[in-house]
């Protein structure tokens, strides 16, 4: 267990190294001066870059600046911890929550942008699941692409899962009522759900994924159980404004963010959460089925301000 645990936490520093060296690095390079406006400027620049977004790096910097005033001679540890602080008290409880019910079968939707990652991170959980003795069955609700099917297939063959899929150009949401028909008839345990990222406009896109929300209900009343966005971390504000529409129209359980092993910028998931306030489920930190790790508060911000 310890093992595992250590591997993870690994995993994310090994992931956010990019963004470590630019913002534990920097500040506490920044810090080893005299402190005065303009250092205050250079943190709140430091940490814009790092993707924490202007109205967090205001309220970051002002929280140092207040910390300063009563302690002149502060160590930069002190301040990376203060930091860090801020950071956990933002991203409160609701990042832990997983639901843990025992859904029979747990229907899980991955919807996102083209490239965000949502095949891949269907993969990924079905591995997760298929190690839990769990049987999995996936959809390729991405039937726009013959490439998209062709992907999840390969993924299917290597993990020993099943899948459901259509014909090219055929209705998705035909393609997600039998794979849920069959994952019932077949007796599984986990049904996850892929779907297509672009369409010809996001209306279009949204039409159809509350169609295909709509045909989850029709199967299986009470699905989907978990609706998960994958969010590419690489696309910095952008994925906030991507976020905030989907939700808008599919109710979100989830955040997916992947990337983070290719991004220097790994400050986003603050913004993120405070904006929206939708747990982080897991994040993504590579192209490989395993490269998914539960999101946990502590080790990120731990990794996020290390130095
Ligand atoms: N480095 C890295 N690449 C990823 C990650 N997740 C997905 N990818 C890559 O991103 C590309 C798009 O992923 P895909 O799952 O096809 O996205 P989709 O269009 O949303 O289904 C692929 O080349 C994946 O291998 C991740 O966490 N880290
Ligand atoms: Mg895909």
């Amino acid at each position: 267990m310890f093992g595992i645990i250590k591997s993870s936490f690994n995993k994310i520093k090994k992931a956010l190294f990019k963004t470590r060296r630019i913002l534990g690095g920097k500040i506490k390079t920044l810090f080893l001066g005299p402190v005065n406006d303009e250092t205050l400027e250079e943190l709140e620049r430091i940490l814009y870059e790092a993707d924490i977004g202007s109205k967090l790096a205001i309220t970051f910097t002002e929280k140092v600046d207040t910390f300063l005033r009563k302690n002149q001679n502060a160590k930069t540890e002190e301040i990376l911890s203060l930091l860090k602080e801020e950071a956990i008290a933002l991203l409160q409880d609701k990042t832990d929550q997983l639901d843990h019910k025992n859904y029979h079968p747990l229907v899980i939707l991955m919807i996102g942008v083209n490239g965000s990652g949502k095949t891949t991170t269907v993969a990924k959980l079905a591995k997760k699941y298929s190690e839990e003795k769990k049987k999995v069955l996936v959809a390729a609700g991405d039937t726009f692409r013959a490439a998209a099917t062709e992907q999840l297939q390969i993924w299917a063959d290597r993990l020993g899962v099943d899948i459901v899929k259509g014909k090219q150009s055929s209705d998705p949401s035909a393609v997600i009522f039998d794979a849920l028909s069959a994952g019932k008839a077949r007796g599984a345990d986990v049904i996850i759900l892929d779907t297509a990222g672009r369409l010809q406009s996001k209306t279009d896109l949204m039409h159809e994924l509350k169609k295909i929300y709509n045909v989850c209900k029709k199967v299986i009343p009470d699905s989907p159980h978990q609706t998960y966005l994958t969010l590419d971390a690489t696309s910095g504000q952008n994925a906030l404004d991507q976020a905030e529409i989907f939700h808008s129209f599919c109710p979100l359980t989830g955040l997916i963010l992947t990337k983070l092993d290719s991004s220097s910028k790994g400050g986003i998931v603050l913004p993120i959460y405070d904006k929206l306030q939708i747990p982080i489920t897991y994040i993504g930190v590579g192209e490989k089925e395993d490269d998914l790790i539960p999101f946990d508060k502590k080790e990120y911000v731990d990794s996020l301000f290390a130095i």
